[in-house]
């Protein structure tokens, strides 16, 4: 039985590794090859994912895993495992310098999607500001429904289209495919995100549920805020580590450059 133990132990380290836990993750990205967007999430083919936080929704954002990805030229992919989404889903990203706080100065409401991005209702004038995490200033948004993705900067007022990604549907999972033309991101980048969903069609304004990626389960109990505020706490956010080419490749280039010389 002695010699049990040390497989039992490998075993039950292995398991805590292979199964996300419901908190914010730090994915760093090892593969200059990016994920393809044809409606399935192969096994291995994002650099990292993370679980999500309760189901006040059905489960649409929290009910699997948040998939991300990037390649060699800094395009962006998420993967979400999801049995559909009706409402919308919006990821905020910090990846420079200042930003917003919360989504309190947004006030777009110009259609369902940059509704969903200010947090306001286009039926109803309730608003849920979405307060985020201590040091995290937003600069983008990627939103989804079930038809389309669009990409903004979270410029105050009036938020600042930048384009819409690749989206795809499948039965089991949605995966988005985002150019670095659109978000400026430049291999090797740290970006955090933070994943939220709501209904901008609520009679009352916009209906936030409880669903969440990339925050403690602390953070928000089960129990759709709806038209309430939301303040994360420190640390809600996932970060996420661009693909840049190895120091292979550098050292290649030193030995070039010494060449010259
Ligand atoms: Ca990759
Ligand atoms: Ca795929
Ligand atoms: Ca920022």
């Amino acid at each position: 039985m002695q010699s049990l133990r040390p497989t039992l132990a490998t075993l039950i380290l292995l398991i805590s590794f292979t199964i996300a836990s419901a908190t914010p993750v730090v994915i760093i990205d090892a593969t200059p090859t990016g994920a393809t967007q044809d409606g399935v999430i192969n096994a291995g083919e994002y650099a990292g994912s993370s679980a999500g936080i309760n189901d006040g929704f059905g489960g649409q954002l929290a009910g699997g895993a948040l998939h991300v990805d990037s390649n060699s030229t800094g395009d962006l992919m998420f993967g979400l495992e999801t049995t559909g989404v009706t409402d919308y889903v919006v990821i905020y990203f910090d990846r420079v310098p200042n930003g917003l706080l919360s989504t309190s100065a947004l006030l777009d409401v110009d259609d369902p999607h940059r509704a969903s991005v200010s947090g306001r209702g286009l039926a109803g004038p309730g608003s849920s500001t979405l307060t985020f995490a201590p040091g995290f200033e937003a600069d983008l948004a990627l939103v989804f429904n079930g038809s389309s993705a669009q990409f903004y900067a979270t410029t105050p007022m009036i938020l600042t289209h930048l384009g819409s990604p690749t989206i795809v549907y499948g039965a089991g999972a949605v995966e988005i495919g985002i150019p670095a033309a659109m978000t400026g991101i430049a291999p090797g980048e740290i970006i955090r995100y933070v994943a939220t969903i709501g209904n901008p069609f609520d009679a009352s304004g916009f209906y936030r549920a409880d669903e969440f990626h990339g925050v403690d389960p602390t953070t928000v109990a089960a129990g759709n805020p709806g038209a309430a505020s939301v303040t994360l706490a420190a640390g809600d956010f996932n970060s996420f580590t661009v693909y840049r080419e190895e120091v292979a490749t550098a050292t290649t280039s030193m030995s070039q450059i010494k060449a010259l010389y």
